[in-house]
């Protein structure tokens, strides 16, 4: 997933990632970027094939903040989003088909950090903390390509001491195995220095050297998005589709989506404490004869009525999640 202020260039990145094949693609592209601003939400699935593996992947590209005039709670329809994944695949697990769940969790969200400020900015502390317990955050440097590289140093050090310093947690790289080759434990070291990545995006092929690549053409020169020493472009790539994709999904499941289960069997065992308690008043009550004439309950309007079966509806959808739960546990 990506996320972050908009016009930073989220949906162009997705696009360099994974989305334009560029080999296919023979005639050189015009400048004319062809992605429009993201309004909503958007899946991408792509197919993707690294070292014979095949793999579907699902980008989620969301609409960016900054555009409404208010931008509280901006991050509500992603929390949500991921919610929503966490909740599906709860209820798959503890349905009938628990062999063929399709995996829709989130595994990574890219957030985009602008480079033309001194650092994170409030809204950016406020969104990453409202995203961290769910997701493993990977923060970017956007537009790498409008900083000269001691800017990009500076900036790098100053979100990393921020991220330090308002307590955000972000995805951490996992230590090396110290049986790794020298190569491995090198490259490791480099990329857990290079975070966070410093990223450029385009949808343009341009010639360079007599190459076609993917890059931006200025009149002083052209940046290139694949150049390891013009942006971290590569590194982050390599990252996602080789090196840590297996980490992403095993801390998206022992971490993320536990605390999210956690949180809804807690939800689930007091809704029936209270349910039992109710239950229990009921027929004690019942059993005293009252000597005040029991009166007929006033009749809910509509609204009330509606709202009432929703609840009960949740609450049998509740009680079932937990029966098919204990029996599980049970048969373990
Ligand atoms: N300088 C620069 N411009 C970029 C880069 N990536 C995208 N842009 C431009 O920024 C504008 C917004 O890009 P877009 O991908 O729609 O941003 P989004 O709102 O974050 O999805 C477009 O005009 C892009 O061409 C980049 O890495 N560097
Ligand atoms: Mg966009």
């Amino acid at each position: 997933m990506v996320a972050g202020e908009s016009g930073l260039g989220k949906s162009t990145l997705v696009n360099s990632l994974f989305l334009t094949d560029l080999y296919k693609d023979r005639k050189l592209l015009n400048a004319e970027e062809r992605i429009n601003q993201t309004v909503e939400i958007v899946k991408h699935t792509v197919d993707i094939e690294e070292k014979g593996v095949k793999l579907k992947l699902t980008i989620v590209d969301t609409p960016g903040f900054g555009d409404a005039v208010n931008n509280t709670e901006c991050w509500k329809a992603i929390t949500d989003y991921i919610d929503q994944q966490f909740e599906q695949y709860f209820r798959d697990e503890s349905g009938l088909n628990r062999k063929n769940i399709q995996d829709n969790r989130v595994h990574c969200c890219l957030y985009f950090i602008s480079p033309f400020g001194h650092g994170l900015r409030p809204v950016d502390v406020a969104f990453m903390k409202a995203l961290h317990e769910k997701v493993n955050i990977v923060p970017l440097i956007a537009k790498a390509d409008c900083l000269v590289p001691t800017e990009i140093r500076k900036l790098k050090d100053r979100v990393r001491e921020e991220i330090e310093k308002f307590g955000i947690k972000v995805y951490q790289f996992p230590e090396c195995d110290s049986d790794e080759d020298d190569d491995f434990k090198q490259q490791d070291k480099e990329l857990k220095e290079s975070a966070p990545f410093a990223v450029i995006g385009s949808n343009t092929v341009v010639e360079a050297k007599g190459q076609r690549v993917r890059g931006r053409l200025y009149p002083w020169g052209i940046v290139e998005v694949e150049n390891q020493s013009h942006c971290d472009f590569v590194k982050l790539r390599n990252m996602l589709i080789r090196t840590h994709m297996h980490d992403l999904k095993d801390v998206t499941c022992d971490v993320h989506y536990e605390n999210y289960r956690a949180q809804c069997i807690q939800q689930m065992t007091r809704h029936e404490e209270v349910l039992n308690t109710a239950e229990s008043k009921l027929t004690q009550d019942n059993r005293i004869e009252s000597p005040i004439p029991i009166l007929p309950l006033p009749t809910p309007d509509a609204e009330t009525e509606k709202l009432i079966k929703m609840k009960d509806e949740e609450l049998r959808r509740m009680q079932e999640m937990l029966q098919k739960m204990q029996q599980q546990i049970q048969e373990q």
